[in-house]
């Protein structure tokens, strides 16, 4: 999949957050690992986080998965996340083995660091592609991790791990591992092809030397100016210091990207993670787009599969672990919630959905069958036409839509034209200006919304959607670890 144009942005836009709240977001970085499948981005993430060396068959990755199927067959299917921290001098907090938990050992070093980076690994399998690209639109990350086998080569799911985070202007950072085990010229040769790939994507590839300054590096990845690709061996431990001083000199990206807005906008915190939480009730995970949310506020979640909106209550607010009074634009956090006011039944987990939203109330949210989008083709075997399907990747929000009107006969590979599009299952909250993704089979495209159509209303497809089923549900299957912020 070949990059789009999208633009990066290369300048920050004037910082209206409090001095205190704005440190706190400079210092939370979040990075999405992706690449092809067995490129070792759970290992390299086990590695950098837990401070420990790999064995070369499968030991630290067992400390980043999530559930014991993923540890029996070795292969991430589910979103991971990691926390390593910093303090104050750049210096790594070091995880304390004695705590016996992920989420101890999180806890842990959140409390302790300065600065925080949580690593998203992704799925490099491409049965759960649809994760991956989850993870990279939807948990908005600053920067994207592309892990390669130094002896594997470029795979082609590796070119699209790279093109759909090219497309989203995702700054990105280039790991070879394995350079223990791969032939000095086949190191060289996946170098040599990734030079080539990323000068094809106009991006300046920097192959990193022991005696490069890092910091100045950081700066220009930032930018989105240059992709510096770092050699390391998870077994040897080969490469990994220089790579943990440039992870120390990296900074959040919150306000260059137009994503987020101020914490004094109206609060939008998009839903990318519902937990069941025993004692606690029901925890949202996410990030916040705009605005600031307080403990007890009330705000609007929604839309259900009928659209509307319905008022929760905020009864704990935790970042990076840690409970906190607030959250503001541009940090991930999780929220405990429960129904606001005289409802009788519990808020569940099966009443949220990833990609809802909490919303302040004054902005009056609505949900949308239909919207406009500019798109281009990226790739497709052969035309897209009226009533063409296609799952649709806005932020937090997946969901198969139809192309209800084009202003063009047809689409095909690297057309570009003004399509409208209509979610297929339930309406969604979108906004103009959000950068969509659609794929279907091998199609690819890449869009930006250009309005919305408040006009077009219809029934959900089954009919009115009861908001609370009295039929019970089967229990959802447990997260083993707490929700990571
Ligand atoms: N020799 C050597 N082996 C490594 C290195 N990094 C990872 N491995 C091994 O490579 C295998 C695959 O590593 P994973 O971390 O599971 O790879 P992944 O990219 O997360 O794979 P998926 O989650 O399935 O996409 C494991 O057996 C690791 O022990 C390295 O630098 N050197
Ligand atoms: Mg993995």
């Amino acid at each position: 999949m070949k990059p789009a144009e999208v633009t990066v942005p290369t300048t920050t836009p004037p910082c209206t957050t409090p001095p205190e709240e704005d440190k706190t977001v400079q210092n939370d970085i979040r990075i999405a690992v992706i690449g092809n499948v067995d490129s070792g981005k759970s290992t390299l993430v086990g590695v950098l986080t837990k401070c420990v060396l790999d064995n070369g068959n499968g030991l630290v990755r067992q400390y980043v998965f999530n559930y014991p199927h993923e540890k029996e067959n070795g292969r991430t299917s589910s979103i991971a996340q990691e926390i390593m921290g910093f303090d104050a001098k750049l210096e790594q907090v070091q995880p304390s083995r004695a705590k016996a938990s992920k989420a101890e050992l999180c806890t842990q070093v959140a409390a302790a660091s300065a600065k925080c980076i949580t690593f998203i690994d992704l799925c490099g399998h491409e049965k759960y592609l649809k994760t991956t690209i989850f993870g990279l639109v939807g948990m908005v990350p600053d920067y994207a991790m592309i892990v390669v086998g130094a002896n594997m080569g470029i795979s082609r799911m590796t070119k699209e791990h790279l093109g759909i985070a090219l497309a989203l202007g995702i700054p990105c950072l280039i790991v070879l591992t394995k350079i223990d085990i791969s032939p000095p010229e086949v190191t060289q040769k996946t170098l040599a092809t990734l030079n080539k790939l990323l000068h094809g994507a106009h991006r300046s590839p920097q192959n990193v030397k022991v005696e490069d300054d890092v910091a100045a590096m950081a700066k220009l990845v930032h930018g989105g100016s240059i992709c510096p690709i770092f050699c390391v061996s998870n077994v040897t431990g080969e490469g990994i210091g220089k790579f943990k001083q440039f992870l120390g000199h990296t900074s959040s990206r919150a306000h260059a990207n137009p994503l987020f807005k101020t914490p004094s906008d109206p609060a939008e915190f998009i839903i990318d993670g519902i937990y069941a939480v025993q004692g606690v009730g029901v925890v949202v995970a996410g990030t916040m787009l705009a605005g600031t949310i307080s403990l007890n506020q009330e705000v609007l979640l929604g839309p259900d599969p009928n659209g509307e909106f319905v008022p929760v209550s905020i009864r704990s607010i935790h970042f990076n672990r840690l409970q906190v009074e607030k959250a503001v634009a541009g940090q991930a956090v999780c929220f405990g919630i429960k129904y606001h006011g005289g409802k009788k039944e519990p808020l569940k987990r099966s009443n949220v959905r990833k990609g809802m939203v909490l919303v302040a109330k004054t902005i009056v949210p609505r949900a949308v069958w239909e919207f406009d989008a500019d798109v281009v083709i990226l790739q497709h075997a052969t035309m897209i036409q009226e009533k063409y399907q296609s799952v649709i990747h806005c932020g937090v929000i997946q969901q198969t839509a139809e192309v209800a009107r084009m202003d063009k006969e047809y689409l095909k590979a690297k057309d570009k034209g003004k399509v409208t599009f209509r979610f297929v299952h339930r309406p969604e909250y979108v906004h103009a200006g959000t950068t969509i993704l659609f794929r279907e089979g091998s199609t690819r495209g890449i869009g930006k919304i250009l309005s919305i159509n408040y006009d077009y209303k219809r029934e959900h497809p089954l009919g009115p959607q009861k908001k609370h089923p009295k039929k019970k549900q089967p229990a959802p299957p447990q997260p083993v670890e707490s929700p990571a912020s």
